[in-house]
């Protein structure tokens, strides 16, 4: 339908006509006049109804609407300084698509639990629109951003038979009377990809049953995932932080106004990031009291804390091989731990897990069978190893991490617009 948008209005002329389709908000009556706070995918605008314009029956269908009802207003433009934003809509005509029940669940002062259970209908708010379009434009930022650098999307299955990232977090189904697994990383299959094109990402939803209930934490989250062909543990970092910083500062000149309306202190992060070892981390911790065994992991507690000490993100490599999954390169200078990096964020943490691959056949093999998996399950990922492997290295980016850092967001199911958490797969 050729319709015009209500973020367009406010740069009209007065008496310009327009036609715009979309929800009324509110509608308040003063007499022989009707003000509809209307709605559509742009924003707010005022439309003023006036008796005399339309006949009787008319004007009482509109003064009795619902909220989330559906009209078409024809009508020109009036710049008052009263009216929200300074424009108002005179309507000349009225349709009403679809009137609403008048039961909309989404009131003032609800519970998030019913903010949660009516998602469907929650995500129309104001602050919610804002933020999914910050998303929107957050997704197609990074897409253009790796198509720019060379890099071609290439499409991964969700359905798979063996672990990436251990088997605890594993989505187990029945597949035909075979098990298979909900995906958890696409790294393999990209890994096979860049044999064909070298520089390849997906981006696409990864599942990870984790039983911790944290605020940073989703069982199915957007992956952006990334793999290049003669790649090594420095030129894979100097990935992440030219793709992070770039697309952050493409985000802040485009729509760094919508941002700031949901954070007021965001700031895109400038280059260059600090980079630690993970031996490093360990100690500037310890500094502050806290200490960590070598060999074991960083929490989230640790990680914002880490954060805090180095005053923006950090790079943390050279984790022990203990702790990362079994196709991270060992450092040849230093056999216990492997070419591994975690990107660390103010607010959220890890962002990023990425790194070296291991790319010769009998190391790979190796740590496959050293953390007790069976080589046959992995049979096809060893094959990349027989046939003209190369040195690679790749890394994985959680969409909704990275918004919660940008907006600041108290917990990462407002991240995305229907969240899969340990307590919610409905709506
Ligand atoms: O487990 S990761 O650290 N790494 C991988 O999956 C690699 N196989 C990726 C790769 O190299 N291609 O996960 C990568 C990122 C991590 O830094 C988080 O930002 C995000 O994926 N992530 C999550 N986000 C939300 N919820 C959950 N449960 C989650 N798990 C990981």
């Amino acid at each position: 339908m050729e319709k015009n948008y209500i973020g367009e209005v406010f740069s009209k002329n007065e008496g310009e006509k327009v036609k715009l389709a979309g929800w009324v908000h509110t509608v308040a009556s003063l007499g022989k006049l009707l003000f509809i706070n209307l709605r559509d995918s742009s924003g707010f605008v005022q439309v003023v109804v006036k008796k005399d314009k339309l006949d009787p029956a008319g004007f009482d269908e509109i003064k009795g609407l619902g909220r989330e009802s559906s009209v078409i207003v024809e009508g020109e433009v009036r710049r008052d300084k009263r009216a929200p934003g300074g424009v108002e809509i005179l309507a000349q005509k009225v349709v009403v698509v679809s009137a609403s029940n008048k039961d909309f669940p989404i009131r003032k002062g609800v519970s998030s639990k019913v903010l949660g259970d009516y998602r469907h209908l929650s995500i129309r708010s104001r602050k919610f629109s804002k933020l999914l379009l910050i998303r929107s434009e957050l997704l197609r930022l990074f897409r253009e951003w790796l198509i720019r650098n060379g890099f071609r999307e290439f499409s991964c299955p969700t359905l798979i038979t063996a672990a990436c990232e251990g088997g605890a977090t594993l989505f187990e189904l029945n597949y035909f009377g075979k098990k298979a697994y909900l995906t958890q990383s696409s790294q393999f299959y990209l890994e096979a990809g860049i044999f064909s094109l070298e520089k390849v990402f997906t981006l696409q939803p990864s599942f990870r049953a984790e039983k911790s209930k944290t605020r940073r934490h989703l069982t199915e989250f957007w992956h952006l995932e990334v793999e290049e062909a003669w790649c090594d543990l420095n030129g894979i970092i100097n990935l992440e932080e030219a793709i992070v910083a770039d697309v952050l500062r493409e985000l802040d000149s485009k729509i760094g106004h919508e941002i700031r309306s949901i954070n007021p202190n965001f700031s895109p992060p400038q280059k260059p990031f600090k980079r630690i070892t993970y031996d490093e981390a360990i100690t500037l911790l310890s500094r502050e009291g806290i200490q960590i065994e070598w060999g074991s992991d960083l929490g989230a507690d640790e990680e914002k804390i880490l954060v805090n000490i180095v005053g923006g993100p950090v790079f943390v490599t050279h984790f022990p091989k203990s702790t990362r999954a079994f196709y991270h390169k060992p450092d040849p200078q230093r056999n216990e731990v492997v070419l591994s990096n975690d990107l660390l964020f103010p607010k959220v943490g890890e962002i990023i897990g990425g790194g070296e691959r291991i790319s010769d056949y009998d190391v790979l093999l190796r740590r496959i069978k050293e953390e007790g998996y069976s080589p046959e399950d992995y049979s096809w990922y060893l094959d990349l190893r027989k046939y003209g492997s190369v040195p690679h290295a790749g890394f994985g980016l959680g969409i909704e991490r990275i918004l919660v850092y940008i907006l600041d967001l108290p917990n990462i199911k407002f991240a995305v617009p229907f969240p899969r958490t340990i307590s919610r797969i409905y709506p």
